[in-house]
C-alpha cells in the first residue's frame, strides 16, 4: 500500500519534533520544513533520532512562492501547520511581523491548497490563547474568543479563515484549540522550561537567581508528547471539525516553580509582596527567584482552563499526564542534559 505523505511546517520547534516523531512510527513519510535559518536549530529530531528519517525541505511562511513550490513538488494528503510566531511577549514588540507568519501564513496555505492539493487535508495549530480574558469559566469549541495580544489576534484571524475556507471551499481544514503543552523540547523562553532550566542551574551553581514575570498568572499546562496524537487524530475524522485539547486543571506560575524547587529538593519560603517578592533558598538563605517588570506583559492573560469533553466523546482523546508528572519529566530531562 502506498504510505501516506505528510508536511510539517515549523518542524524545527516542540511539536514538529514530537509530530513527525508520531507519524513516522504510523509509517507515514514525514516532510518537514523549516526556514533556512533554522536548520542549525535542530536538536529536538536528533534527541529523537529522526533528523535522518524525515525529508527536509524549505518553508517562509512569509512567501506564497515557497508555499506552492512544496505543493507541486510532494502531493501531500495531510499538512499539519505548526510554524508561528510563537512567543507571546514578542508579538508585542513585533506585531506586525507576528501577524504577517502567525496569521496571514494560514491564509497562504489555504490558498496554495485550495488550487493546488484540494484533496489534502489541513491542520491549523490553534491557540487557548485566543479566549484571552476569558468569558466561560472553562473553555470550550463555543466559548468566544476575546484576544489580548497581537499573537493572539493573529491566531484568531488564522482560526476563523480556516473556517471560512472550510465552509467556502469545502476543504478539509480543521483547528486544534490546544491549551500550553509544555516539555523537555520546549522553547527556553517560555515560563515552564525557563524554570526548570534556570532551578537545574542554580543547583549546579551555573547561576544565583532566576528572573520571572507574573507568577500568578495560571495556564492549563499538559504533556506536548500526548497532544500531537490529538492532531493526527482530527485529521483522521470523516468531517472536518475545529476541537480543544486541554488537561481541564490550571495552575499559577507560582505553583509550578513550587512543584520543581520541590522536585529538586530545595528547602524554600517565598516573602515580600508584589516586584519585591522573592523565593528564599533556606539553606544559605539567599533568593533564587525575584521578580523583574521587564518580563510582564502589556496586557496579561490570567486564567486559562480548557473543557475538552467534546475531544474525548469523539477523538476518544484525554490528556494523561499530571502537572506534577510533567515536571518531573522535564526535569530528569534537564539533569539528563545538563552538561
Ligand atoms: P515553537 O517551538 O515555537 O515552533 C514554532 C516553529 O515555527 C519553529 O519551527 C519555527 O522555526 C517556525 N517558524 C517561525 N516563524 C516561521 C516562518 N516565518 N516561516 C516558517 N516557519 C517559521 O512552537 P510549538 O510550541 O512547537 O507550537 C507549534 C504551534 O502550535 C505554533 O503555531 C504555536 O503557535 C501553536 N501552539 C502552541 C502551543 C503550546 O503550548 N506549545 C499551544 C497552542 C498553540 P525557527 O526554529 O526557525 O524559529
Ligand atoms: O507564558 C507568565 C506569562 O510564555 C505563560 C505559547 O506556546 O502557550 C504559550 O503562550 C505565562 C504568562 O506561554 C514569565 O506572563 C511569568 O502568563 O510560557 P509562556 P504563553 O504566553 O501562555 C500558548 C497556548 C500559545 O499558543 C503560545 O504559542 O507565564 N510569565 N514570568 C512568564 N512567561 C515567560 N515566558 N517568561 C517569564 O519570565
Amino acid at each position: 500500500m502506498k504510505k501516506k505523505i505528510a508536511l510539517i511546517t515549523g518542524i524545527s520547534g516542540q511539536d514538529g519534533a514530537y509530530l513527525a516523531k508520531f507519524l513516522l512510527d504510523k509509517d507515514y513519510v514525514v516532510v518537514g520544513a523549516d526556514r533556512r535559518s533554522a536548520r542549525a536549530n535542530m536538536w529536538r529530531l536528533k534527541r529523537l533520532g529522526i533528523e535522518n528519517k524525515i525529508i527536509t525541505d524549505e518553508i517562509e511562511l512569509t512567501e506564497p512562492f515557497e508555499i506552492s513550490r512544496l505543493f507541486k513538488k510532494y502531493k501531500f494528503d495531510e499538512i499539519y501547520n505548526l510554524a508561528a510566531q510563537s512567543f507571546v511577549k514578542t508579538s508585542f514588540s513585533s506585531p506586525l511581523y507576528t501577524c504577517n507568519v502567525t496569521g496571514l501564513g494560514v491564509l497562504r496555505i489555504l490558498d496554495a491548497m485550495r488550487e493546488l492539493l484540494p484533496n489534502a487535508k489541513l491542520y491549523q495549530a490553534s491557540s487557548s490563547e485566543m479566549y484571552g480574558e476569558i468569558l466561560e469559566k472553562k473553555q470550550n469549541e463555543k466559548t468566544p474568543f476575546n484576544p489580548r495580544s497581537p499573537y493572539a489576534v493573529a491566531k484568531v484571524f488564522g482560526h476563523f479563515i480556516i473556517k471560512n475556507y472550510r465552509e467556502s471551499y469545502n476543504l478539509f481544514a480543521v483547528s486544534g484549540i490546544l491549551f500550553n503543552h509544555e516539555s523537555p523540547f520546549r522553547g527556553e523562553e517560555f515560563v515552564t522550561r525557563k524554570i526548570t532550566k534556570g532551578l537545574v542551574g542554580i543547583l549546579n551553581n551555573d547561576l544565583n537567581c532566576l528572573e520571572l514575570g507574573n507568577i500568578y498568572a495560571k495556564r492549563d499546562w499538559g504533556y506536548a508528547k500526548e497532544y500531537v496524537e490529538a492532531m493526527w487524530k482530527m485529521l483522521q475524522q470523516k468531517k472536518p471539525e475545529d476541537f480543544v485539547i486541554s488537561t481541564g486543571s490550571a495552575y499559577s506560575i507560582k505553583e509550578f516553580i513550587d512543584l520543581s524547587s520541590k522536585y529538586l529538593g530545595f528547602k524554600t519560603r517565598w516573602i515580600g509582596k508584589g516586584l519585591n517578592q522573592k523565593l528564599i533558598n533556606i539553606s544559605n538563605n539567599k533568593p533564587i527567584i525575584k521578580i523583574n517588570p521587564k518580563f510582564f506583559r502589556p496586557t496579561e492573560v490570567d486564567l486559562l482552563i480548557g473543557d475538552s469533553s467534546k475531544a474525548q466523546k469523539i477523538l476518544k482523546w484525554k490528556a494523561k499526564t499530571s502537572l506534577k508528572q510533567l515536571v518531573k519529566i522535564m526535569i530528569d530531562d534537564e539533569i539528563k542534559y545538563l552538561n
